[in-house]
């Protein structure tokens, strides 16, 4: 039985289509830089926020019409969601989707029982795969809402619950074997602190350093080769994540020898709470060989929390796709996620698709500007430009190591002022970009 009889497959229309169930932009096998659109975006839906959002939020009770869902928190009813999910995404023309191992199946009192019922509902999550053809982006665990990770997982000061949640990553790690993960994401969860006062900062961060290098591992033993990422986000559960930014995962990273094994899933609404922009976090991690994958979203900046909104805005989504396209030539092996869920006040199911065709189309016309920009080369050409005084002369010099100190100090003693600087431009080069815009 259809979970949603009155809504058909979701077609490609073209740009004056009026209908509100029909793409606009995303022609899944349009080539852009010579590639179908749906490869290069690889859109994925995150079971946790389409399936399990109720809506509730602090102040009030859940607000979601869900009509497929029982109210039992049963293997049976865990089940029927998973079907429900793969309709969706099929008729949203999605091709990838995300989950948490609790997300999809019922904890249990013990850590077997646990693990029984994530068999029993991945058993039909496996056949949905085969049925429809959709994939798995990549699996990850939730170490977050169980009382027990109150300090944390891998950071935790209590020895047992480290054991139990890499007892959890084992598990999660088979089943994205299992369904053919094309990754494995860590967010941090609750891996940071709230005061230095009980906290031994150090100790911590070796923990989850050896933590992933044991997650690294059992991958090699059980032969997972699917892309393991983390994912930064600055605050949210804790006051200070460790994870914070591209940057600082980078440099823990870089120090606990895991630099081989991870990139990173960049997330918009992370980026702009550890207080730089998307871009700034996509180029930080492309220039440094980290790029991995998006969590696709929008937060609010009058809110400044994790609203976790779908993005609907073309310029951010041609900026993340101009850094995907110059680093990657698109996200293979990660995907655009959508990490987004539907307002409290938008609680029918329709909403779920009015949500998805939104930020699937703006990211589709983010991605067909990013290749018209690209392809024009004005930008590129003014940037060069902008750094020319570096390719010949003293600055290829410096560049190729031919200077230091004191020959700079002749150099500039012989000429007695600086060549004059030029105009950074910024009023014009932004006037450029709105004539891809609008
Ligand atoms: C939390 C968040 C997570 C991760 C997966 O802010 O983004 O949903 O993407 O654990
Ligand atoms: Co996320």
């Amino acid at each position: 039985m259809s979970a949603f009889p009155d809504i058909p497959k979701i077609q490609y229309e073209g740009p004056d289509s009026k209908n509100p169930l029909a793409f606009r932009h995303y022609n899944p096998d349009e080539l852009v830089e010579g590639k179908p659109m749906r490869e290069i975006l690889r859109f994925s839906v995150a079971f946790w926020h389409t399936m399990r959002g109720t809506g509730a939020d602090p102040f009030g009770a859940p607000t979601m019409i869900r009509p497929w869902e029982s109210g039992q928190d049963t293997i049976e009813n865990a089940q029927r969601r998973i079907r429900v999910f793969f309709e969706f995404c099929e008729k949203l023309g999605v091709e990838f989707y995300c989950f948490h191992d609790r997300d999809v199946a019922p904890a249990g009192a013990t850590l077997a029982e646990c693990n029984r019922n994530l068999d029993e509902v991945v058993k039909v999550m496996k056949e949905e795969q085969e049925r429809t053809g959709i994939r798995l982006l990549w699996g990850t665990a939730n170490l977050f809402s169980h009382p027990r990770y109150m300090h944390g997982a891998a950071t935790s000061p209590n020895a047992d619950v480290f054991a139990y949640a890499a007892a959890q990553v084992k598990k999660a790690l088979e089943v994205t074997k299992e369904l053919g993960g094309a990754g494995y994401v860590f967010w941090g969860g609750r891996e940071g602190y709230s005061t230095l006062w009980n906290t031994d900062m150090k100790r911590e961060l070796d923990h989850l350093a050896r933590f992933l290098h044991m997650a690294v591992e059992y991958a090699q033993e059980i032969g997972f080769t699917g892309q393991f990422y983390i994912e930064p986000k600055p605050k949210e559960p804790t006051k200070h994540q460790y994870d914070s930014d591209a940057a600082a995962c980078i440099n823990f990273l870089r120090a606990y020898g895991l630099e081989k094994y991870f990139k990173l899933n960049i997330e918009t609404n992370h980026a702009t709470l550890a207080g730089h922009n998307v871009e700034h976090e996509l180029e930080y991690a492309g220039m440094q060989g980290f790029l991995g994958s998006v969590d696709a979203n929008t937060g609010d900046l009058l809110l400044g929390w994790d609203t976790d909104q779908f993005p609907t805005d073309v310029y951010l989504t041609t900026k993340i796709m101009l850094a995907f396209l110059k680093y990657k030539g698109g996200l293979a092996p990660g995907g655009v996620n959508f990490d987004a869920k539907v307002r409290r006040e938008s609680f029918e199911p329709i909403d779920l698709f009015y949500a998805h065709i939104g930020g699937m189309d703006t990211f589709a016309k983010g991605l067909k500007i990013a290749a018209q920009i690209r392809a024009d080369g004005e930008l590129q050409r003014m940037l060069q430009q902008r750094y020319s005084s570096w390719d010949s002369g003293i600055g290829a010099e410096i560049e190729a190591g031919k200077h230091n100190f004191r020959t700079l100090e002749q150099y500039m003693l012989a000429k007695g002022e600086a060549d004059p600087n030029q105009s950074g431009r910024q009023e014009l080069i932004e006037n450029i970009v709105n004539r891809y815009i609008f």
